[in-house]
């Protein structure tokens, strides 16, 4: 007990000869701080919202491969506010040495193909030998739809708890570049925090691989047992795409079917144009549940990096990518600055009525919206 309890004694009692024992109860000292003492302890308490970083802060905690930073910073890039836009470019810049030694694979295929368990189970490997793994997850539909295909099933509980793995979800998608910008942008951020390994998950409808396959180096396509022509809706395009067709689900009394199904990938792949100079895309069976093939195609994807290397490829193709990305964003921009400029949206829509009416040639039609651009952008 305090030497400040035990003093405070009832004032009545013998002072000679007073023992703690004979009372049930004691006396405490109040509290000693004042009102405004109290206060801000309490104010400190309840302000559980996180300091203000500085660029400086954020650059740093990246650096050091802070998660938490890292997580934030994350969250500046993917936010649609303007202000967070400019602080996010300026963190990236800085960062930008600091990026591009990862390796970078992505991994498409229809729904339920086994693509998050196939992260999980590579990620965990990856993980334990020592390697730095950063998931992240694209789905370009979700700004049109607003919400994500990929939702909740991005969930890989086991990888989750692995502490050298980083999970990041797809993210909104909103202006200012979009998906594509920011899983770019997130992509650069984890490799700067040390992530040596990234695995870039994306649904296969639409637009999805193209935006995936201008981001990464190695491009894995997860497809199911299906035979002949009966290829489980995967389409031409994608295959045409991939550095690597891999059959999952290979176990139980699926693994003769996916042997077939492997062989007739083999047979569509000698008929097509290689995705990659100088690489021959190979089919691969696996099976993300029993382990089976797991090792064996990351094996590929290894001998895939070190050839390219040793060509010079990789570091051109990156270089690409990036100009790319530039262009890709100019004409966002440009198509932004036309969609929302009102002088221009007002002409649009009264030619595109007229065009619609059939009054209007689509040719003249354009002319107008070119007279209207040209007032506004030219000063005219
Ligand atoms: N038998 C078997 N089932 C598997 C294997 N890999 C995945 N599955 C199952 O297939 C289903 C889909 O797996 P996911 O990993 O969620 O598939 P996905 O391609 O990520 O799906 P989406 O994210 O929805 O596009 C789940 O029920 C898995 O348990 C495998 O190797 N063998
Ligand atoms: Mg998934």
């Amino acid at each position: 007990m305090p030497e400040e309890y035990t003093t405070y004694k009832p004032e009545w009692i013998d002072k000679e000869k007073q023992t703690d024992s004979k009372f049930a109860s004691f006396v405490m000292t109040g509290i000693t701080k004042s009102n405004e003492e109290l206060r801000r302890a309490t104010d400190a308490t309840r302000s559980a919202r996180p300091p203000k970083m500085t660029i400086d802060d954020y650059v740093e905690g990246v650096l050091n491969g802070d998660r938490m930073k890292l997580s934030r910073a994350i969250t500046m890039v993917e936010s649609n506010a303007p202000k967070h836009y400019t602080m996010a470019q300026d963190i990236v810049q800085r960062l930008l040495p600091y990026t591009g030694r990862a390796i970078r694979v992505g991994i498409t295929g229809v729904p339920g193909a086994g693509k998050s368990t196939i992260i999980e189970a590579l990620g965990t490997k990856l993980c334990q030998a020592g390697h730095k793994v950063a998931v992240l997850a694209v789905d370009p539909s979700s700004s049109v739809t607003g919400g994500a295909i990929l939702g909740d099933k991005t969930r890989m509980e086991q990888l989750a708890k692995e502490p050298n793995a980083f999970i990041r979800p797809s993210p909104a998608g909103g202006t200012l570049g979009g998906v594509t910008r920011k899983s770019r942008e997130t992509m650069l951020l984890a490799e700067a925090a040390g992530y040596d390994i990234i695995l870039v998950e994306t649904v296969g409808v639409g637009q999805s691989e193209t935006t995936v396959r201008s981001m990464v180096d190695f491009f894995l396509v997860v497809v199911l047992t299906g035979a002949g022509d009966d290829l489980q809706g995967v389409k031409k395009g994608v295959i045409e795409l991939a550095d690597a067709i891999l059959v999952n689900k290979a176990d139980g009394d699926n693994l003769q079917k996916a042997l077939l199904t492997r062989a007739d990938y083999e047979q569509i792949l000698h008929y097509l144009m290689p995705a990659t100079e100088g690489w021959t895309t190979k089919a691969y069976t696996c099976s993300a549940y029993t382990g089976e093939g797991i090792q064996e195609i990351w094996d590929v994807v290894l001998q895939y990096i070190d050839q390219m290397k040793r060509t010079g490829q990789l570091d051109k193709r990156r270089a690409a990518q990036n100009l790319t990305w530039l262009q890709e964003m100019t004409q966002d921009y440009l198509m932004n600055l036309f969609l929302q400029d009102e002088a221009v949206s007002a002409a649009r829509d009264s030619v595109e009525a007229q065009v619609r009416a059939g009054t209007l040639a689509p040719t003249k039609a354009l002319s107008l919206i070119a007279e209207a651009l040209d007032k506004r952008f030219k000063g005219e």
